[in-house]
């Protein structure tokens, strides 16, 4: 990219950086049938047969200032929501397709014209979702895989008719009749040539050069603005060098499903918002509103219950920069700013004394984001040379004083340096996350490597740590020998399904942590370490950014555990 358009492209998504929480809304036609925005495939609904749904969709409920009022109060800085999905629905007032909210219900207005005004009154930016590619209704939309074959034969199917008489026009309409759209939001685009997707980049720049747009605009890599990760996937720490996001469903579907009843908690959300924020990532939240216009009470009670949190600790999120260590910590997380570092412990770890490895800075103090007399906690800060060891504690009071998280800002002497290596984290522990092993393939056999320093010598058994799609079987990925290779000590077994991690932040439906012991190693002493890791499962690309496209068992990390501090 050339400079030029390097600064207006960083210029173009600051605000979005700085804003780390939106709110997604899946809402359409689909409502009304209350199983998810994908029933009209699932059940294979004939076109005609849906468009009578139209008729009967009359969300009297709706209400702009209230959906609107929900976002603030949850912290969110911005709306995405669905213009239109896989259905084809157009839930604005389309000109170019009667097939819409205003034309073809008894409701007659357009929500998304209410909801512009209503966010340009109360500061928040409107984006919209659209799917340029799959589109159920129309006779010409072509997917690579997901396409309306019931009603249409795909071998009579001319996709630019689709292309340049449906998609650009509507996408047109929805960036010329709104007012300033944050960002546009594509989805699913298989099959869409590199070509198409450049040119659609550039018609949507033609007419909002600062509306945003992510990089499900097309499956090529680099092109759009930030990266959507996959629905619900939560990278690594240091994964991705750019801006990125994660989509996340408050339940387990995105369009109003009335079987679904398995939300999450206040304190989930907030663990995973502040999980993803240091890592450098925004947290996408969906909500799926009822064919009356009503966003369901209890998605609305638990993101009221998260923004009180984020209102109290927003100064250690919005506008904050990734953690500098590129592992997870085993008692919460970092986000910092200029001479800033703020820790975000988990209140189950607070204990009368925190540990923080690694960070060279002199703190010039310490004290709880919670507290408004900001008086001074108690540290200490030591380094070892012969292991180039920086140790800092803090002495904390006895409760700790907020829910779910509680902060401690440190105010540094100059921004944040970290010795950036992997090493022993206080409990003991190793984390050795894949992204970050240099890797190899000889012979047919992948190999990862890391390096690593040891504080704390000892016993440790290895654990090789993977997420797991629901209903997969185990044994159809994992039915070879790994091997394991550490100070001269060598393991080989085939990886079981040992443990189960419930809660784990960074893993989740329809995903689930699980560890396999490898075996026992012995460190001797204190100072650099490598571990090389041979298995059929490392990758150099570890995920898809669609959930269909996602890896069934992803190896993620490897991890050393102290025997007698399990
Ligand atoms: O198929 C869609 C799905 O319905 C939903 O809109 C999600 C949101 O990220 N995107 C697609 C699947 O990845």
């Amino acid at each position: 990219m050339l400079v030029e358009e390097q600064t207006k492209a960083t210029e173009r998504i600051k605000w979005w950086q700085e804003a780390k929480f939106g709110m997604f809304i899946h809402w359409g036609l689909y409502a009304t049938l209350a199983k998810g925005e994908w029933v009209m495939a699932a059940s294979k609904i004939p076109v005609k047969e849906y468009e009578q749904f139209a008729t009967q969709f009359n969300p009297k409920e709706f209400n702009a200032k209230e959906w609107v009022g929900v976002a603030k109060r949850a912290g969110m800085k911005y709306i995405v929501i669905t213009a239109k999905h896989h259905d084809g629905f157009a839930m604005y007032h389309s000109k170019v397709e009667k097939f819409n909210i205003v034309d073809a219900t008894p409701f007659g207005r357009d929500p998304m014209k209410e909801l512009a005004e209503e966010c340009q009154k109360q500061g928040i930016k409107l984006c919209f979702y659209y799917s340029h590619v799959i589109d159920w209704h129309h006779p010409h939309s072509v997917h690579e895989y997901y396409n309306n074959t019931w009603d249409y034969n795909l071998e009579e199917k001319a996709f630019y008719n689709y292309w340049h008489n449906l998609a650009k026009p509507q996408i047109q309409e929805l960036l010329t009749q709104y007012g300033d759209i944050g960002l546009l939001w594509f989805d699913t685009a298989g099959g869409l040539s590199k070509k198409d997707s450049k040119e659609l980049v550039e018609f949507v720049r033609s007419f909002q050069p600062n509306c945003l747009i992510n990089s499900r605009v097309s499956h090529w890599p680099n092109i759009g603005d930030y990266q959507s990760k996959g629905d619900n996937e939560i990278p690594m720490y240091g994964e991705d060098s750019g801006p990125w996001e994660t989509p996340m469903t408050l339940n387990q579907s995105w369009g109003y499903s009335d079987r679904d009843q398995v939300w999450k908690t206040p304190e989930s959300i907030i663990r995973k918002m502040v999980n993803i924020v240091s890592k450098g990532g925004n947290l996408l939240l969906n909500v799926g509103p009822t064919a009356e216009g009503i966003i369901p009470e209890k998605s609305v009670e638990v993101l009221e219950q998260a923004g009180e949190w984020i209102e109290r600790n927003g100064e250690a999120i919005y506008g904050t920069n990734a953690s500098p260590f590129p592992y997870e910590l085993e008692w919460g997380a970092v986000t910092i700013k200029p001479s800033r570092m703020y820790l975000h412990v988990n209140n189950e770890k607070w204990s009368d004394q925190l540990k923080l490895f690694g960070l060279k800075n002199k703190v010039v103090k310490a004290y709880l984001l919670a507290d408004s007399e900001k008086r001074s906690l108690p540290i200490t800060q030591s380094y070892t040379e012969s292991i180039d060891h920086h140790v800092l504690g803090i002495d904390l009071p006895k409760d700790a004083p907020d829910q779910y998280i509680s902060i401690i800002v440190l105010e540094l002497e100059g921004n944040a340096q970290v010795d950036d290596q992997f090493m022993q984290q206080v409990s003991g522990s190793v984390n050795l996350d894949l992204v970050h092993a240099e890797t190899a393939v000889e012979k047919n056999e992948k190999t990862a490597k890391w390096d690593f320093k040891i504080t704390q010598p000892g016993a440790f058994d290895v654990v090789l740590v993977n997420f797991k799609k629901i209903n997969t079987v185990w044994e159809d990925h994992y039915h070879e020998e790994v091997k394991v290779h550490i100070a001269g000590q060598g393991l080989k077994t085939i990886p079981q399904e040992d443990q189960l991690i419930k809660d784990s932040p960074a893993c989740q439906y329809p995903y689930s942590e699980v560890h396999s012991i490898l075996g026992r190693v012995h460190l001797h002493d204190s100072g650099n370490n490598s571990l090389a890791l041979t298995c059929n499962k490392i990758q150099e690309k570890a995920f898809g950014t669609e959930i269909w496209q996602a890896e069934a068992v992803k190896l993620r990390s490897i991890k050393l555990v102290p025997i007698d501090k399990k």
